[in-house]
């Protein structure tokens, strides 16, 4: 039936409306005259859910006809943002779509507001698996991410008298169109309980767990399309539940609400994302997230290569395993269990599967950040991984002895288990011996990892270690959310930069072109009237649209810090204050991030940026010179907002702290320039855009270390920088917190006293390099050209080429073109 099959496949305008109306009917059982906006959002979601449907099952068709290796990404985080509109990009119907919406009566835009998007995620980490998984299917890459279906994923921010407020993420109370449950692949997952050892029918010395609880794991899939290609692969998310077959009665004698209390603690796994980015804690539910979605995912990988007859001994053939940092480092241990205990597989050869399989990306250099579990919390909740690490480690350190005999220290230092004081399981070096690849994420990372972090085991295995500098897709992050930008630079040079990030080099051609120049200009211009629009709506900040667009959005953490920032608009002001007529470039600082719940002095920072926005924008003597916005909620369908109206970009962390960043690239693909440490990915990215485009100041990481050995004293600064004093002065008097001396007396004790990031030392040196940018910015020929300049060299920060990296150097895996048969 020919008319049916079109329905849900065809592209055309026409039946895109006819499939439109039939989902408003038919799914959500409305028709145009009572449908809310929601309704026609789900009505189109559906109707492009059926589009990827074709091509996710001649995929799935192609891969396992040809058991094509895959590789398995496994992360904590998978911060999507919005699929309707990325749907519509990569299936190339953006503008059918707006027009069938439009013939019905309704806009497009109004439409893709309305998703509620799964915040999977806390920020970077998260986002660059959702960048890594576009651009797997974008270049045919057989691939599975597989992760945890958060109920609720990263709060949603209020600000209340400028402090933040917590709110939960009901992303699911509307229902998810882009999911599909597959309750007929779940698995089962033990935990707690105790071990036995026994001796199998062979006469072989076996370990048995009885676990304390059995959780149920459910995978929910989503599409992942590629880009103009036909490859949709698989986000596999697990969900926990409480396996009915599990007999309560019995277990509980006869206890009701004690069963009804267990089916609680199952279904909690899945409850929340915990929304730390840089410490952790420590805490069992954490660790039960994490052996919980590892465990799926490699019960759901064998089930795979048994399905597609590869015997388990190919395991390492068929998947490659990318553990997105430590959160699934258990995965060593695990796999190991699975081989030897589930499956009858003798240590070596599951040893050798295993660092086969597994390859690390680490990404941070925050001491406090790396995982470490306390062994007694281990033990209750993994007994038999306990005793699996142990043996892995019996057998690592003999290897150390081998290498480098009599060195005691050194055996300390490289254990997995740290026994200097309470005892812990040190999850990063699990990961780097259970892994045949060790991974950074920016050139300087990868040496900082090197030299110091991960120091002792790049000499025990130098043949481990490689970079990946990270990328961002150019689909999400220009195509969708710069259309204006994209349409210019496709009407120059045609429109392969989409898939081939180089290609923007072709636009150095035009930078000598008044007319092209005016064109970017004049883009630029009207995406900061649009953002313009939106903080008078938001926040009741008249801002003008022709001052500098400052903007620093990403997460709170000191070393990010924001703090810098405010200390120089607080300089700005003060040179006012002191001067009221004097010439200054207009300025607006626009902020965006949150901060985790139980990080005070991130909090603290953001109550600063507010109090300071409060005085600065209603001083009568500041005559719209400054502003300063706090937008709130930041979010990705948020952010995909802020990149392109940006005109300065800020990337000012303490230089060997910011593994790469990956908001600089956003910012920069989008023409803004940045200001920026040698930190990160920021050293590569001016390395290609050209110094002299690039606003650098500061320490370099070098610098940072030798500063800190020879003693730092904040205060040194305090007293012999004039600017600075009054800076500070001016925050401690309760200038901006109604006279109140207390309030940011924290912060400021901190900075005085310790002044962990070296705000004060990096301090006359960024405000040197902002009046620099504010002379620069006056002349508007000179600027727009540094701007064009940025996004024409920007190419080597697609997510693509991470991607290819990644391809040759750690999966060696190849594309696999899918076909679109019937
Ligand atoms: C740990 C324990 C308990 C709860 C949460 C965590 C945790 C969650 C996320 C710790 C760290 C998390 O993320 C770290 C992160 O986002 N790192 C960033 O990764 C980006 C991608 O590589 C880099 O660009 C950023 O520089 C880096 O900060």
């Amino acid at each position: 039936n020919l008319q049916i099959e079109d329905d849900r496949t065809g592209l055309s305008v026409e039946c895109l409306k006819r499939a439109f109306l039939d989902n408003l009917f038919y799914v959500q059982g409305k028709f145009p005259k009572i449908a809310t906006k929601n309704d026609y959002y789900m009505a189109l979601a559906y109707t492009v859910r059926d589009r990827l449907l074709q091509r996710w099952i001649n995929t799935a068709v192609i891969y396992t006809e040809r058991a094509s290796r895959t590789v398995s990404y496994l992360s904590a985080e998978f911060l999507m943002g919005p699929h309707l509109g990325n749907n519509l990009v990569n299936l190339g119907i953006y503008d059918q779509v707006k027009q069938a919406v439009s013939e019905l009566g309704l806009d497009l835009e109004d439409l893709l507001e309305q998703e509620e998007e799964p915040g999977l995620g806390n920020g970077g980490l998260g986002r660059l698996a959702a960048c890594y998984l576009d651009s797997m299917a974008t270049l045919e890459i057989p691939s599975l991410g597989y992760g945890i279906r958060y109920e609720f994923g990263i709060f949603d921010q209020d600000i209340r008298d400028g402090w933040q407020v917590e709110i939960t993420d009901k992303w699911l109370h509307c229902g998810n169109p882009w999911e599909i449950a597959r309750p007929e692949w779940e698995v089962y997952v033990k935990l707690g309980g105790h071990t036995e050892a026994y001796t199998d029918e062979h006469g072989r010395y076996r370990v048995r767990w009885i676990p304390y609880q059995v959780v149920k794991g459910v995978p929910h899939d989503t599409p992942i399309l590629g880009y103009k290609t036909n490859t949709a692969n698989t986000l596999r998310l697990w969900t926990a539940e409480a396996p009915e077959s599990f007999d309560f009665g019995a277990f509980n004698s006869g206890d009701y609400l004690g069963a009804v209390q267990a089916k609680m603690v199952s279904e909690n796994l899945s409850k929340v994302l915990y929304p730390n980015d840089d410490s952790s804690q420590g805490k069992r539910l954490r660790l039960a997230q994490q052996i919980f979605f590892v465990s799926c995912s490699l019960q759901d990988m064998i089930r795979i290569v048994f399905r597609q007859n590869v015997p388990l001994e190919k395991f390492h053939e068929k998947f490659v395993v990318q553990l997105n940092d430590t959160h699934p480092a258990i995965a060593v241990a695990e796999l190991m269990r699975l081989l030897i205990d589930e499956h009858d597989m003798g240590w070596d050869q599951a040893w050798s599967i295993t660092q086969k399989s597994l390859a690390y990306t680490n990404h941070t250099l925050l001491p406090e950040a790396l995982e470490r579990w306390p062994i007694s919390l281990f033990r209750s909740l993994l007994p038999r991984h306990l005793e699996i690490i142990y043996e892995i480690n019996y057998h690592f350190l003999e290897e150390v002895k081998a290498k480098f005999p009599g060195d005691s220290d050194r055996l300390r230092r490289m254990s997995l288990i740290d026994e200097s004081g309470e005892k812990y399981v040190r999850m990063a070096h699990l990961a780097c011996v259970g892994s045949h690849s060790i991974n950074g994420v920016a050139a300087l990372h990868t040496k900082l990892l090197q030299q110091d972090v991960l120091r002792d085991f790049y000499q025990m295995y130098p043949e481990k270690f490689n970079n990946k500098t990270n990328g961002v897709t150019p689909r999400r992050f220009m195509v969708l959310s710069n259309p204006r930008l994209t349409n210019l630079i496709s009407s120059k040079i045609g429109d392969s930069w989409i898939k081939h990030l180089k290609d923007l080099k072709k636009l150095e051609a035009f930078v000598d072109d008044p007319e092209f120049c005016h064109q970017w200009r004049s883009i630029k211009s009207a995406i900061k009237h649009d953002l313009v629009a939106y903080i008078q709506k938001q926040n009741g900040i008249s801002v003008n649209p022709d001052s500098i667009f400052d903007i620093q959005a990403k997460r709170f953490h000191e070393y990010k810090r924001q703090h810098l920032n405010a200390l120089h608009i607080i300089t700005l002001y003060n040179r006012i204050k002191a001067n009221p007529d004097i010439d200054i470039t207009p300025r607006t600082f626009i902020f965006g991030g949150k901060a985790a719940p139980g990080y005070y002095m991130a909090k603290l920072i953001i109550k600063l940026l507010n109090s300071i926005a409060d005085v600065v924008n209603n001083d009568p003597d500041v005559r719209d010179r400054l502003k300063v916005v706090f937008l709130k909620d930041y979010s990705v369908k948020f952010a995909q907002r802020v990149y392109p109206a940006a005109d300065l970009s800020e990337q000012i962390s303490m230089a060997g702290k910011e593994a790469s960043g990956t908001g600089n690239m956003k910012f920069a693909l989008n023409g803004a320039l940045t200001i920026g440490t040698l930190d990160g990915a920021n050293v590569e990215i001016r390395d290609e855009v050209g110094a002299e485009n690039f606003f650098i100041f500061g320490l370099t990481a070098p610098e940072v270390y030798a500063l800190k050995a020879r003693g730092y004293r904040p205060l040194d600064y305090y007293h012999s920088n004039r600017e600075l004093k009054a800076v500070i002065d001016r925050i401690a008097s309760g200038h901006f917190s109604h006279g109140d001396t207390q309030l940011f007396k924290p912060l400021l004790d901190s900075l005085l006293h310790r002044d962990e990031y070296l705000l004060f030392a990096d301090y006359q040196a960024y405000i040197d390099c902002q009046d620099n940018v504010s002379q620069v910015y006056r002349d508007r020929d000179r600027w727009t050209r540094m701007s064009i300049l940025n996004v024409a060299r920007m190419g080597k920060f697609s997510s693509d080429r991470s991607i290819r990296d990644y391809c040759q150097d750690i999966w060696n895996i190849q594309s696999v073109p899918i076909e679109l048969g019937e």
